[in-house]
C-alpha cells in the first residue's frame, strides 16, 4: 500500500510517520517549501516528543519522503488546516481542503481511497467532498472510496494516541468504511469505530464542543464565586468527588486550534439551535477581560505596575500559541500605558525575554497564564528578584504558594467587595 498525506502539520506529519514506521510507503506533501526542505533534511518543523526519532527512522527506512506535489498512490489522506472564516458564526474555511482535493485529482485512479482527516463542518463530506469527486466521474463506494476519519490526539502525546486511541472511521458508504478500517488497522490498536461520514464529522466536533462547554461552566463558576466570595476551585474539587460529576478546570480562556474553533462549525451549521454552544464560546472568550480586571484589582491593593506574564502557549509544555488566551491577555495589558509588561514562555520564541528570572526581576506581579511545568516550582532565588512577591496563578499550578507574600488564583481572587 502506498499513501500520500497532504498537509504535514500537527496531524499530517505524525500520521505520515506512523504509517511509514509501520512499513507503508508514504509520500508527505506540503505546499511549504520550507517544511519540505526541513523534513528532507531530517528536521521536524513542529515540536512534538519523539518526532525527530520517528522522522529519522522513516527516512532511514526510505518509507517516507516529503515533496511539494502528490504522486499516484492507493490512499490519499487530507490533513490540512480548516480555520474559522471571520463571518457571523465562524464557519469552516474549506479552501485548503478544496485545494488539496484539486491537487490529488490528477493522480487518482479507480480503486483509490481518499480520507479527509481535517476537522470539517457538519455535512461537508455529503454536500461538498462527495459531489466534487462524483463530478470528476467517480462512483463513490465502487470506483473511489471516500471517508472522514477525524483525529483525536492530544498535542504532546500524538504518537501514543494515534496508535492507542479508538479511531472513528466514517465512510460515505459501507464499502468505504470497510476500506478505511483496513487502512487504519495498519497501526491503530484502539477500537476502530465504524460509522457514516456525517456522524463522524459531528461526533468529532461534539468531542471538543463538550469540552469547551464544560470549561465554560467552570469559568462561569469562577465569576459566581467572585461575586459570592466563595472559592470556586474548592467547589469544583468537592463536586468532582461525586462519581458522575466532572466539572473541568477554569482558566484564562480556551486556546488551541480545536476547542476554540470546532464549536463554531456546529453553530454555523445550525445557528438557531446551537444556543448553549454559542453561550459557552462567549463565556470562554470573555475570560481574558475578567483576568485583566482581576490583575488591576490586585495592583490596586498592592500597588506597583510591573507585570511578569508567565506563559504564552495555549496549554502546558508545548510551543503552540494558536488562539492562545495568554497572547490576548498580554497584548491587552501592554496596551495599558500605566503598566510595564514582560512576557516569558520557555516554549514560545516570541517571548520578550529568554529567562524566567529576567522576567521576574523588579516585577510587582507574576501572572501565570499557562500550565508549563517550569512555573509549578519557581525557584526562591527567582522570586527573590521580584520587587513585590505576588503571584496570580490562573492555572492553579503553583505547588508552594508560601514562597510568595501574596498568592491569588481563580479560587482566591482579590475580594472585589
Ligand atoms: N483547558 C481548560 N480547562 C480544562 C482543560 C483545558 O481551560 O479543564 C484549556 C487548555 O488550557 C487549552 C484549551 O482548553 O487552552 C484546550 O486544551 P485541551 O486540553 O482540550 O487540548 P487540545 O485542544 O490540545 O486537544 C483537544 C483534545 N480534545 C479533547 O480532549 C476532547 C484532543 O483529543 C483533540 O484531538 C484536539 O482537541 C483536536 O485536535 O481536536
Amino acid at each position: 500500500m502506498k499513501v500520500n498525506v497532504i498537509g504535514l502539520g500537527y496531524i499530517g506529519l505524525p500520521t505520515a510517520l506512523t504509517f511509514a514506521n509501520h512499513g507503508i510507503e508514504v509520500v508527505g506533501v506540503d505546499v511549504s517549501e520550507t517544511v519540505v526542505q526541513s523534513l528532507q533534511a531530517g528536521q521536524a518543523p513542529i515540536e512534538e516528543p519523539d518526532i525527530d526519532r520517528y522522522l529519522a527512522q522513516a527516512l532511514a527506512k526510505k518509507t517516507f519522503k516529503a515533496q511539494l506535489v502528490p504522486e499516484k498512490a492507493d490512499v490519499f489522506i487530507i490533513a490540512v488546516p480548516t480555520p474559522n472564516i471571520a463571518d457571523q458564526f465562524g464557519s469552516c474555511d474549506l479552501s485548503y481542503v478544496k485545494a488539496a482535493m484539486a491537487a490529488i485529482l490528477p493522480y487518482l485512479e479507480q480503486g483509490n481511497t481518499v480520507i479527509v482527516e481535517s476537522t470539517i463542518q457538519p455535512r461537508t463530506m455529503e454536500d461538498i467532498v462527495g459531489p466534487f469527486f462524483e463530478a470528476a466521474g467517480y462512483i463513490i463506494g465502487e470506483e473511489l472510496y471516500l471517508l472522514h476519519c477525524p483525529e483525536r490526539v492530544l498535542p504532546g502525546k500524538i504518537f501514543e494516541e494515534l496508535v492507542m486511541n479508538n479511531r472513528i472511521i466514517g465512510g460515505m458508504t459501507s464499502a468505504c468504511t470497510q476500506q478505511g478500517k483496513r487502512i487504519y488497522q495498519t497501526f491503530v490498536k484502539g477500537n476502530v469505530l465504524e460509522t457514516s461520514a456525517s456522524i463522524a464529522e459531528l461526533s468529532k466536533l461534539m468531542e471538543n464542543t463538550y469540552r469547551d462547554l464544560n470549561i465554560a461552566l467552570a469559568n462561569e463558576l469562577v465569576q459566581i464565586g467572585d461575586r459570592l466570595n466563595i472559592d470556586a476551585l474548592q467547589v469544583i474539587a468537592l463536586a468532582n468527588q461525586h462519581p458522575r460529576v466532572n466539572i473541568h478546570q477554569p482558566g484564562p480562556g480556551v486556546g488551541g486550534h480545536c476547542l476554540a474553533v470546532d464549536p463554531y462549525f456546529v453553530v454555523a451549521a445550525a445557528p438557531e439551535d446551537a444556543k448553549l454552544i454559542q453561550l459557552g464560546r462567549m463565556i470562554n472568550t470573555e475570560m481574558p477581560e475578567f483576568i485583566i480586571k482581576k490583575v488591576e484589582e490586585i495592583l490596586a491593593i498592592h500597588g506597583g505596575n510591573k507585570i511578569a506574564v508567565l506563559g504564552l502557549a495555549y496549554k502546558g509544555n508545548i510551543d503552540d500559541a494558536r488562539e492562545s488566551p495568554a497572547i490576548e491577555i498580554a497584548k491587552r495589558l501592554k496596551q495599558k500605558k500605566a503598566l510595564q509588561v514582560t512576557t516569558y514562555d520557555p516554549y514560545v520564541a516570541t517571548s520578550d525575554v529568554a529567562h524566567l528570572e529576567v522576567a521576574l526581576t523588579d516585577s510587582d506581579l507574576a501572572l501565570i497564564l499557562c500550565d508549563h511545568d517550569a512555573f509549578k516550582d519557581i525557584a526562591p532565588a527567582a522570586i527573590q528578584a521580584m520587587k513585590q512577591k505576588i503571584v496570580f496563578d490562573t492555572k492553579n499550578i503553583v505547588t508552594d504558594k508560601t514562597r510568595f507574600d501574596a498568592a491569588y488564583s481563580l479560587g482566591a481572587l482579590p475580594s472585589a467587595q
